[in-house]
């Protein structure tokens, strides 16, 4: 299945926001340490592989809501090299031996079996506190830039990502509630994503009740990020690869599908659209790349 057009708009911003924050984790990663040579590669190879950029765009967007067009996005490009390397530590992680023990990532073979599992291990770690680093180096002020730490460090941790993969780890061959599933999912990838929106607007100079509604929008996203994701695991690998399971399922672990059914899974999904987009009703500003990030997410595929 594959997503279908993007509006010009959107299509042309992420390719702008990719191109971005691309460049920063370049150039951060391009000096390497003698005899540190294969890390820093096994780094590139995780953090530049051809991945969506979804959490940039979404720092980029929100702030611009604020901002205006002629906002310097400039000043959000260490945030959204620092969510990128995060996310990618996540993804090396999460396909190692111990944890998915998945082969293929993003059309490549992961990170441990393209260098080895000690230096996968190594290369998510060192993404991880350089996402800390790039944002203590950027020249932000020192107020706002605290807050960004704060927002970034406790989605990423044991109170955010890291608990809801403890939580998904701890989900095979039990049966969740929806409620549960959904708390999961809230921590293992809706943190990230709150966080993106919540530190564009932060860099957009939000109010409280501005931030807040975007974090009602980013949480519907979020979540319907990942029952998207579900559907697709059913729907496409029943119509390409002929099977009738996604691979949630083959691990035996809940998914909005099993536990809804592929028909309350597609209108859980729709509610979550409504949701975001009325979250967005109450802002101020040109929210028009937001509702279409929205679109873009429950419309897209794999
Ligand atoms: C290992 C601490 C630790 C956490 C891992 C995010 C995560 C937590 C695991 C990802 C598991 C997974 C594949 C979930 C499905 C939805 C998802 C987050 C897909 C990957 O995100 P995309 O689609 O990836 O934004 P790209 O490749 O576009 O960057």
């Amino acid at each position: 299945m594959s997503s279908p057009t993007l509006p010009a708009e959107l299509s042309a911003f992420l390719k702008d926001s990719s191109q971005r924050v691309e460049s920063r984790i370049r150039d951060t990663l391009t000096e390497s340490i003698p005899g540190a040579n294969k890390l820093f590669e096994a780094m590139r190879y995780a953090a530049l592989g051809p991945g969506k950029r979804l959490r940039p765009a979404l720092v980029y967007a929100c702030a611009q809501v604020f901002r205006g067009v002629d906002f310097d996005p400039a000043r959000c490009d260490a945030s959204a090299a620092a969510l990128e390397c995060i996310h990618a530590y996540s993804l090396v992680h999460d396909d190692l031996p111990a944890m998915d023990d998945d082969d293929l990532r993003r059309g490549r073979p992961t990170c441990h079996i393209a260098y080895n599992e000690a230096t996968a291990i190594l290369a998510g770690d060192a993404l991880q506190t350089q996402a800390f680093e790039l944002l203590l180096a950027d020249n932000t002020e020192p107020a706002l830039k605290l807050l960004l730490i704060a927002e970034l460090s406790k989605a990423s941790g044991s109170r955010g990502m890291v608990a809801g993969q403890a939580i998904d780890l701890d989900s095979v061959d039990k049966t969740l509630t929806l409620a549960q599933l959904e708390a999961m999912h809230r921590l293992k990838t809706g943190a990230l994503i709150r966080a993106s929106a919540r530190m564009g607007a932060l860099h957009g100079g939000a109010t409280s009740d501005q931030l807040e509604a975007l974090t009602l929008y980013a949480e519907a996203i979020g979540l319907a990020f990942q029952v998207q994701d579900d559907i697709l695991d059913v729907t496409v690998d029943t119509a390409i690869l002929g099977k009738t399971q996604g691979a949630d399922a083959l691990l035996n672990k809940p998914t909005y599908v099993s536990l809804l059914g592929l028909k309350g899974a597609k209108e859980k999904l729709q509610g979550l659209r409504g949701e975001a987009l009325s979250a967005l009703s109450t802002l101020p500003g040109d929210t028009l790349l937001l509702k279409q990030l929205a679109d873009y997410i429950v419309q897209r595929g794999h």
